[in-house]
């Protein structure tokens, strides 16, 4: 799996996001570059506290890149140089105007043609945009791969065109991670992953993502983890909430137990149990758990139960 450096700083210890810690800034003349303005405005609009920019011990205004980007997001302001906010792939997924509603077969054939630096860029331009990580994920993303899903019934080129789609898809999601605002360094912390028998990548890491999008720490375990690894880690790390994704009918009877015997064990340290995926139904109802249909109740369900003392 390809990995995405993240530019946030990390505890030594956990390695979390140090909410505190200083991240990649922009001068006001920098940022008026990227979004066309003038840098008299923009720094008339730091003074003002339009946006919130830190100053140098040399009196120079810096303006965070998590700063810019919610400026980006909350206004019309169209995004001139991509570059410029570190988001150069931007620039090369403009070449198609897409109409709304239609993101998700764009997607799919960004996915199918192996176009990873456009694939990239789209889904940083709906979320520069102002879309949410959550509609991203359970809307066109999950269309493109559904689409994608299709292509080994038809011919064998369909199987490494769904591999290659998963890699450039894991590499995507991890440079969307990369320009969320770190969660702060107190926030809640919530683990999870794919059970032992279940291969998929991109289901746990989208929870993971919508998590952190949603001021949630987390650490994805990934596919393929043993539950009673899971367990320890609950132990260990004392998350307030683990999630599971179950996108496979091929976990055995015995994950199955495990995952009910795990239920159990959460409920005595009070920590909240999310299960969703496409399969979650293998397990029943009653494994005092909360069982969640998208990445959207994910976040609603996390967000309540956190909020209960
Ligand atoms: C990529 C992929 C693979 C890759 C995975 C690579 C990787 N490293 O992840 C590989 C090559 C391993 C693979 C293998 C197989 N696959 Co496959 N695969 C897919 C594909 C195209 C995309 C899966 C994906 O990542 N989707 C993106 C996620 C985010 O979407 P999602 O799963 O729908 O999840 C959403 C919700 O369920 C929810 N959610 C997910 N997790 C969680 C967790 C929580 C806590 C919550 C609240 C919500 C939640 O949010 C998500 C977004 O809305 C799907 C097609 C599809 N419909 O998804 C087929 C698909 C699942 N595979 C299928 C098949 C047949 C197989 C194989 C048998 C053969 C094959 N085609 O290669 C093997 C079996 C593997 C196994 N052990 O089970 C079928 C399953 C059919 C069925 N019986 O239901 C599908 C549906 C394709 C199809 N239409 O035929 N696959």
């Amino acid at each position: 799996m390809r990995m995405t450096p993240r530019e946030d700083a990390r505890d030594e210890n956990t390695d979390r996001p140090l909410g505190v810690e200083p991240e990649q800034s922009l001068s006001p003349k920098e940022l008026a570059g990227a979004v066309g303005l003038s840098e008299s405005t923009l720094k008339r609009w730091v003074d003002s506290g339009v946006v919130a920019a830190i100053k140098t011990p040399g009196g120079h205004r810096r303006i965070p890149r998590s700063e810019a980007i919610r400026l980006i997001r909350d206004s019309s302001l169209s995004l001139i140089n991509p570059g410029l906010l570190g988001v150069p792939d931007v620039e090369i997924a403009r070449d198609a105007s897409i109409s709304p509603g239609l993101e998700g077969i764009r997607l799919f054939e960004l996915l199918q043609e192996g176009r990873e630096r456009h694939v990239r860029g789209l889904l940083l331009s709906l979320y520069l945009a102002g879309r949410s990580v959550i509609e991203i994920c359970d809307g066109p993303m999950r269309e493109a791969m559904q689409r994608i899903g299709e292509l080994w019934k038809h011919s064998d080129s369909g199987i490494y065109i769904e591999h290659r789609a998963s890699d450039i898809m894991v590499s995507a999601l991890n440079h969307l991670r990369g320009i969320l605002p770190p969660p702060p360094a107190l926030a809640p912390l919530a683990i999870g992953g794919a059970p032992s028998g279940d291969p998929y990548t991109i289901p746990s890491l989208s929870a993971s993502l919508v998590l952190e999008s949603a001021a949630i720490r987390t650490n994805n375990l990934g596919p393929e983890l043993p539950l009673r690894s899971l367990r320890r880690a609950a132990d260990e790390l004392q998350p307030s909430l683990i999630w599971l994704s179950i996108s496979t009918e091929g976990i055995t009877r015995e994950t199955i137990q495990d995952v009910v015997a795990l239920g159990e064990h959460l409920a005595t340290r009070r920590i909240a149990f999310v299960i969703g995926g496409r399969c979650r139904g293998l397990v029943p109802p009653a494994a005092l758990a909360h069982h969640a249909m998208s990445l959207g109740e994910l976040v609603a369900y996390s967000r309540g139960s956190l909020a209960r003392p």
